[in-house]
């Protein structure tokens, strides 16, 4: 290609190019490059308009962006959002104690320590607030007692997983686990697992009356008829209030609510139970909220939440609370956590 300034340049003498055009040559050169700055700056405009649209765009979407787009329930969930399911007897006709009791993680002989202590009769009813199984030593051992005293249950995040790889296991079968790295293929789960993850040998070993028992623990266990209380794992969102819209993932999870939003951190907002509280003042019915999950902020009796892991398996107490007067029973436990998430 030959360079503009060949037009001009001397070597080309007495060709047809007329030089009388040169002055206007140079008039078109600087209008041309005129024209490019201008033509560059508009370029420039409109990319710094397209980010910032796109930005903004994102921005939104993302504000839009509901939890439950972003922590989609398992296929393998195998999942009641609420409880207790028709049929289930009716805590009316218990005339005793309601116990919720916190996180059990497989402390078998503080569960058993914890039920003795307790002297339940039939006119009692105990509730699992989730955590049942997983960190401590006998996992299997604690669903058999649940299950052999009645006790009712909300699920939690590790017995979330547990039930998720043994749905996985009963129907594809144990051999489709594999590679042992790979990671289940379940959506846009909040917290995918890999089939090594730990949980699967405790899925593995599981009977199916166990497996039955622990998957049909509920997301939440709803009594309006007592005081309007509801048993969760982690905590619920204050700004949904229909229990149904609640999301799965996060009432197993949350433990902070940050810039409106619950996430499963600490110390990045404010506690969702704090927000709860608020929140009931202005309600006519408040939603009293019994939980556990929260181990590292201990027992945590507020006006309407009720937070019961008191960290049995880091070798604390294992707690039980009346639903009805608040009175509290615990037992102390010997430490096994190995510090596995
Ligand atoms: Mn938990």
């Amino acid at each position: 290609m030959v360079s503009q300034g060949a037009y001009y340049t001397p070597r080309d003498p007495g060709d047809y190019y007329d030089l009388s055009q040169v002055p206007h040559q140079e008039k078109t050169r600087k209008q041309k490059l005129m024209w490019r700055l201008i033509a560059g700056g508009l370029a420039l405009v409109i990319v710094i308009v397209v980010v910032v649209v796109a930005v903004v765009v994102t921005r939104k979407h993302k504000t839009n962006d509901t939890p439950s787009s972003q922590y989609a329930v398992s296929p393998y969930a195998n999942l009641i959002r609420l409880g207790p399911e028709a049929g289930t007897q009716s805590l009316e006709s218990k005339t005793g104690r309601i116990l919720v009791v916190g996180d059990v993680h497989g402390c078998v002989n503080e569960f058993n320590k914890l039920v003795d202590k307790l002297e339940l009769t039939s006119q009692d009813q105990l509730i699992l607030a989730g955590d049942i199984t997983s960190k401590g030593p006998d996992s299997i051992g604690v669903l058999r007692k649940a299950k052999e005293i009645g006790a009712l249950c909300v699920r939690g995040n590790h017995d979330d997983k547990v039930v998720r790889l043994k749905t996985f296991e009963l129907q594809k079968g144990a051999g489709a686990m594999s590679p042992s790295k790979a990671v289940m293929p379940e959506g846009n789960v909040g917290d995918p697992l890999k089939f090594s993850n730990y949980h699967s040998v405790l899925a593995k070993n599981m009977t199916m009356d166990e497996y039955n028992y622990l998957s049909s623990c509920p997301m939440i266990l709803s009594f309006p008829s007592l005081n309007n209380s509801v048993v969760v794992h982690a905590g619920l969102d204050p700004t949904i209030p229909d229990l149904n819209n609640q999301v799965p993932y996060l009432v197993m999870n949350m433990r902070d609510i940050d810039h409106g939003l619950p996430t499963p951190d600490n110390k990045i907002g404010t506690p969702w139970a704090t927000l709860w509280n608020a929140a009931q003042q202005n309600q006519s019915q408040p939603t009293r909220v019994f939980y556990g999950h929260a181990s590292s902020r201990g027992l945590q009796i507020d006006k309407y939440t009720f937070g019961v892991d008191t960290g049995c398996v880091d070798g604390g107490h294992l707690t039980a609370i009346d639903m009805k007067t608040l009175q509290l029973t615990s037992v102390s436990c010997l430490k096994y956590d190995n510090d596995d998430d």
